[in-house]
């Protein structure tokens, strides 16, 4: 068998690469190693007897309709981070207000972590890939005290790493400390994690765009105009483009980070703000794309560089590769003047 390089293999051979970090960086990525083992076994087994399908019966503070398994998700991935305590507190999509942990061991953690558990969940029961989303920053309060909003609040350019869970065909762990982007796969048979994509990198230009059409009509004039643009005829330009809209955010992103394409959640006239969260799904998806060459904006400048102003603050999204996000920005800029 050819040697193959494990999760845990690579973090010790790239501690070098965590900032500043004696290793607590390294025992968060092993907590969230654990977890998604754990989740990606119930996901696995979400059907007939793991009555683990279905709605959880009560709402996040989006609204949202909980599915028991974004519930689940949640807890494990809480329990296995407090376990690790080297993190002094969470937020969660699937938690109004962030976490603070109570014990010594964690509120002497150097770390604060932001994460969607279970995105994309209202696919659980299609059988369509979902993930999990996660962001670290280094925490702004006092190392010895329990968290505060501030450590959370930060601009994504401060993020210490991040990366993604995507449990789909086959379940992998991407991310980034900063240094590039690597994927992992996950072998069932040894349990282990293997590095399968070593320093991941969004093709310049693509050919596919990813946006809900069903929001057509309510999308601002720079929007449908770049839509538009993807689907003209123009050899030259190999349009038009392919549409691909999966539904779940990391499944999507992760398509166009292997192929090239661009991914759009537009404000609408319902949602002026777009749908996705800042914290835990835009700016830790902007760092990897970044990482791997891509971009990622708001439509008027970079996801990294948004202040945070609120836990669950949403912004209009578009990210991808360099040149499609750059164009799809120039439709926005030229017909934001011209209606003005
Ligand atoms: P819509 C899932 O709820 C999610 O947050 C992303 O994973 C996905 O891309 C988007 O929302 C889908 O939203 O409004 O197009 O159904």
């Amino acid at each position: 068998m050819s040697h193959f390089t494990t999760l845990g293999e690579f973090i010790i051979d790239r501690q070098k690469d965590f900032p500043g970090s004696s290793g607590e960086l390294s025992r968060i990525l092993s907590a969230i190693r654990l977890a998604s083992k754990i989740v990606n076994q119930e996901i696995n087994k979400a059907g007939v007897a793991a009555d683990i399908l279905g709605a959880a019966g009560s709402e996040n503070i989006q609204g949202e309709q909980q599915q028991k398994l974004d519930v689940y998700a949640d807890e494990k991935f809480i329990k296995a981070i407090e376990a690790r305590g080297v993190v002094c507190g969470i937020g969660s999509e699937e938690n109004d207000d962030y976490i603070a942990y109570e014990s010594e061991k964690c509120q002497n953690g150097k770390y604060v972590l932001l994460m969607d558990p279970l995105d994309g969940s209202s696919n659980i029961d299609v059988n369509v890939s979902i993930g999990t989303i996660f962001s670290v920053f280094k925490r702004k309060s006092e190392i010895g005290t329990k968290a505060e909003l501030k450590d959370f609040l930060q601009i994504g350019d401060e993020q210490v790493a991040a990366g993604y869970v995507i449990y789909g065909s086959s379940t992998m762990l991407v991310f980034t400390t900063g240094n590039g982007v690597h994927g992992f796969t996950y072998d069932p048979g040894i349990g282990t994690f293997i590095l399968s994509h070593p320093d991941m990198k969004f093709p310049d230009n693509g050919k596919i765009y990813s946006v809900n059409e069903g929001n057509y009509n309510n999308f601002n004039q720079g929007v449908r105009r770049y839509i538009q643009y993807c689907q003209e005829i123009d050899a030259s330009t190999n349009r038009p483009y392919t549409g691909r809209y999966i539904g779940s955010l990391v499944a999507d992103f992760h398509r166009n980070l292997i192929k090239g394409g661009i991914y759009m959640y537009p404000a609408t006239n319902a949602a002026p703000n777009g749908k996705l969260r800042l914290l835990y799904e835009c700016s830790p998806l902007a760092f990897l794309a970044e990482q791997a060459g891509g971009s990622a904006s708001t439509g008027n400048g970079r996801v990294m560089e948004v202040e945070p102003t609120e836990l669950h603050q949403r912004v209009p999204y578009f990210i991808g590769s360099k040149e499609m996000v750059e164009m799809a920005e120039t439709f926005l800029q030229t017909h934001k003047e011209s209606a003005q």
